[in-house]
C-alpha cells in the first residue's frame, strides 16, 4: 500500500499497488536452463548480431541471408531481407531431415474424446498433399487463404500448407460470425476459403460451413473455392464446382512437393485484431525474421527440450497467440505438443487437469482468464489429478493479477514450476517482455524485463522515459525482427496508429509502470485508463485489489461519466466458489460494502469504487480479454454497442438482466 503522490494535473499514470514476493528460479532449474544471464551482455553490445545469429542458428535458410535490418523505409523494417526460405520446411521438413521424422509432433485430443498422434514424418506428408491441393485448386504463391477451422490437425496442417506455397494465410476465429468474416475475407481479397462443417464445443457439435456460406452470399468476394473437412459429419449445404471435400482431394494428392522457396519479406500471414473503434487492422508478417522470433522466444522463455518435453499452450488458432507459440515457435523447434479441440469444462471442470496428468505435460502456456476461472470452479478440481509433470507455467493475453499468479503457482506449479508472465500483441508477432525462466527471480503480476535483443521504455507524455517507481505509455525503441510490417492495405492507418504518438518509436497502446526494481507492470489498454478527480488510474491495479479478496474470482473495472468527479470507477465482479466462499453473506450489498473498504486499504480511498456489481460472467473476446467498452456502456446506462467479437454474445443480456433484477 502507498500513498496517492501525483497532484490533480499530473499526467503520469499513477502507481498504486506494490509487490514484494519474489520467486528466484532453483538452482537445478538454472542450471538446466536452455538461456542463461549471458544472453542479456550478447544482445545488448550488439543487437544486430544477437538476432543475426539466432536466425542462422534456429532456421534452415536456402539462401543465407547477409543483411540484418534494412531501415531505409522505416518504419517498415525489413529482417534478413537478401536470404530465402521457406517456414512450412522449417517447421516440418528439416525434422524429417535430421533423422526424427518418428518423434510426435501433436497430441491431439477431440472434445468428444477422439485422439490423434502425428509424428513430424506423417505432418510432413500431409502438409505436401494439402498444398499439393491448394495448389490444384488453382492457389498461388502470393495469394491469399482464409482459414476458418475448429481446433483439430487440419487447421496446422492448412496454415503449413499455405506457407510451404508461398500463400500468405488470414486465420478466422471459428467462432466469428458470417459479416464478421465476409469483411476478413474481402479485406484480404481471399481466394480459397478452408473451413470445415463443424467442430465440437461445449458438448455438441457446432457448424462452420454455414456462416462461410453466408459470408460469400454477402457477394464481392475474389474466392473460387470453399475446401471442407469433415469434422461433425453434420449436414452441409453444397455449392457445385465451388465446394470441395478435403478428404476428396487431399488424402489422394502427392506427398511429394517442393517448397516454394521465398524472400524473408515474403508474407507469412495477416491477422485481423479489432481495434477498440473503426474496422479490423490486417495485422501482417513476414517469414524470416517473425519465424527466428518465435522459434527464439519458444526456446528460451518455454525452455523447451524438444525430446522430453510435452509442450502444451491451450490457445486457439485464431489468436495470434495460437499462429507463433501453437503452429510456428513450437513447430520449428521440434516440439511435441497437445493440441485440444474443446472447452475447459466439458464433459468436466477438470479436463485440462485430466488432459496434462494423461499426457504428462510439462510445459503448459495459458491465459489469465482461464486462470481466474479455475479459481472460480475452486482448487479441488485440479486437486484431483496429479499435475507433478508440469515443470514451467506461461500466462498471456492481459495482466494476470498477482492472486492469480500466486494461486497458478501453488495449485497447478505445486510451488515447484516457474511461472513467465509474457506480454507481446498481434503486431509484435512473438513474446516481448518476460522472465527469462532460469534466470529471474519472478514477481507475482509483473512481465518484468524486455527478452534479450528486445528493447522496451515506459514513456511519459512527453515521450521522456520515466524513473523508477512512475508510470506511463508502454513503447518499443528499437525494431525487432518479429514486427509486423503493416496494416494489410492501409499503410496510412500503419503509420498513424503506431508511430506517431512518439515519433520514430513503436506505440504499443497499453500503459505501464516501472517499480523500484526497474521491473515492468503492465497496468491495462491506455483507452481504458480512468481519470478521477485528475488522478489517473489504472483499470488492473484496482481489478487486482479485487482480486486479492478471498471471495473474488474475477474482476473488471470501468471508468463512467461522474458530475463531480470527472470519472467514477465501476467494478464488476464474479464471486469465488469453493471453500474461499465460505464466510461470504449471502447479502449481495454486504459484500459490496466489504469490497469497497478492501480496496481502500489495498490501495487507498481514491480508487474505492463508487459501485461494484456482482455478475455471472463478463464480456470477453475469444482469446479472453474482457471487452470494458461494454461494461462502460452498462455503466453509463447505454445501449451496448458492437458484440460482434464477443466469444459469447449472450454474456452482455445476461449481465443486463442480472442488474434488472432487484437488488
Ligand atoms: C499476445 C496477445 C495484445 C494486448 C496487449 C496487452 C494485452 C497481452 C499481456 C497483456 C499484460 C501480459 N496483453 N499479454 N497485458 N500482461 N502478459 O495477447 O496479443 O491479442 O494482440 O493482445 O493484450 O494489452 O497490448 P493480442
Amino acid at each position: 500500500m502507498t500513498d496517492v503522490q501525483s497532484t490533480p494535473d499530473s499526467p503520469a499514470l499513477e502507481n498504486l499497488l506494490h509487490e514484494t514476493r519474489t520467486f528466484p528460479p532453483t538452482p537445478a532449474f538454472a542450471a538446466q536452463a536452455n538461456v542463461q544471464a549471458e544472453a542479456y551482455e550478447r544482445a545488448d553490445a550488439d543487437r544486430l548480431g544477437f538476432w543475426a545469429d539466432n536466425a542462422r542458428a534456429l532456421l534452415d535458410w536456402q539462401t543465407p541471408f547477409e543483411t540484418v535490418l534494412d531501415d531505409s523505409a522505416a518504419p517498415r523494417y525489413g529482417w534478413f531481407t537478401d536470404g530465402r526460405l521457406n517456414a512450412a520446411y522449417n517447421a516440418v521438413d528439416r525434422h524429417v531431415a535430421a533423422g526424427n521424422g518418428d518423434r510426435v509432433a501433436i497430441l491431439w485430443e477431440g472434445e468428444d474424446g477422439e485422439q490423434r498422434r502425428i509424428t513430424y514424418g506423417e505432418l510432413a506428408a500431409d502438409v505436401a498433399r494439402a498444398a499439393n491441393a491448394i495448389s490444384a485448386l488453382g492457389v498461388g504463391t502470393g495469394d491469399r487463404v482464409a482459414i476458418y477451422l475448429p481446433m483439430i490437425p487440419e487447421a496446422v496442417v492448412a496454415l503449413l500448407a499455405c506457407a510451404r506455397i508461398g500463400a500468405p494465410h488470414s486465420v478466422v476465429f471459428g467462432g466469428f460470425s458470417a459479416e464478421a468474416l465476409h469483411s476478413r475475407i474481402l479485406d484480404a481479397e481471399a481466394k480459397l476459403v478452408i473451413t470445415a462443417d463443424g467442430g465440437y464445443r461445449r458438448g455438441g457439435a457446432s457448424p462452420l460451413k454455414p456462416a462461410v456460406d453466408d459470408a460469400l452470399a454477402k457477394g464481392g468476394t475474389a474466392v473460387e473455392h470453399v475446401l471442407v473437412v469433415r469434422r461433425t459429419g453434420g449436414d452441409v449445404a453444397w455449392t457445385p464446382q465451388r465446394d470441395v471435400w478435403w478428404h476428396d482431394v487431399v488424402p489422394q494428392a502427392s506427398a511429394e512437393h517442393e517448397p516454394v522457396w521465398v524472400d524473408a519479406e515474403h508474407p507469412l500471414f495477416i491477422l485481423y485484431t479489432s481495434g477498440t473503434t473503426g474496422k479490423p487492422k490486417g495485422i501482417f508478417h513476414t517469414t524470416g525474421g517473425y519465424l527466428t522470433q518465435a522459434a527464439y522466444t519458444h526456446h528460451a522463455v518455454f525452455d523447451l527440450k524438444p525430446e522430453t518435453d510435452v509442450y502444451w499452450c491451450t490457445a486457439d488458432i485464431g489468436w495470434i497467440t495460437g499462429h507463433s507459440y501453437v503452429v510456428y515457435g513450437p513447430l520449428v523447434n521440434g516440439a511435441t505438443q497437445v493440441i485440444y479441440e474443446g472447452t475447459p469444462d466439458t464433459p468436466h471442470k477438470g479436463r485440462w487437469w485430466e488432459i496434462v496428468q494423461k499426457y504428462g505435460v510439462t510445459i503448459l502456456y495459458t491465459a489469465p482468464t482461464a486462470i481466474r476461472t479455475c479459481m472460480k470452479w475452486g482448487e479441488d478440481i485440479p486437486a484431483g489429478f496429479d499435475l507433478s509433470s508440469l515443470r514451467l507455467l506461461g500466462s498471456v493475453g492481459e495482466p494476470i493479477n498477482p492472486e492469480a499468479w500466486m494461486w497458478y503457482r501453488r495449485v497447478i506449479g505445486g510451488d515447484r514450476a516457474p511461472i513467465v508472465d509474457t506480454w507481446w500483441q498481434t503486431e509484435t508477432g512473438a513474446i516481448m517482455i518476460s522472465p527469462l525462466p532460469g534466470v529471474t527471480a519472478t514477481k507475482p503480476g509483473s512481465a518484468q524485463t524486455p527478452l534479450p535483443g528486445v528493447v522496451a521504455e515506459v514513456l511519459d507524455d512527453a515521450g521522456h522515459a520515466v524513473g523508477n517507481g512512475q508510470g506511463g505509455y508502454l513503447a518499443l525503441t528499437e525494431p525487432w525482427p518479429s514486427m509486423l510490417r503493416g496494416i494489410w492495405g492501409d499503410e496510412k492507418r500503419f503509420a498513424e496508429t503506431y508511430w506517431s504518438r512518439f515519433p520514430g518509436v513503436y506505440f504499443a497502446g497499453d500503459g505501464a509502470k516501472k517499480d523500484e526494481d526497474g521491473d515492468i507492470w503492465l497496468l491495462g489498454r491506455v483507452d481504458d485508463v480512468m481519470n478521477v478527480s485528475g488522478h489517473r488510474l489504472s483499470t488492473t491495479e484496482i481489478e487486482s485489489a479485487l482480486v486479492s479478496h478471498p471471495w473474488v474470482a474475477e474482476a473488471a473495472v470501468v471508468g463512467a461519466a461522474d458530475e463531480t468527479t470527472g470519472q467514477a470507477v465501476v467494478a464488476f465482479v464474479i464471486l469465488r466458489g469453493g471453500d474461499e466462499a465460505a464466510d461470504r453473506p449471502d447479502d449481495d450489498a454486504e459484500v459490496v460494502a466489504t469490497l469497497r473498504g478492501h480496496v481502500g486499504q489495498a490501495i487507498g480511498p481514491i480508487a474505492k469504487p463508487r459501485s461494484i456489481l456482482v455478475v455471472s460472467e463478463l464480456p470477453k473476446t475469444r482469446s479472453g480479454k474482457i471487452m470494458r467498452r461494454l461494461l462502460r456502456d452498462v455503466a453509463e446506462n447505454r445501449s451496448v454497442g458492437d458484440v460482434t467479437t464477443l466469444a459469447d454474445s449472450g454474456v452482455m443480456s445476461l449481465i443486463q438482466q442480472g442488474l434488472a433484477k432487484p437488488a
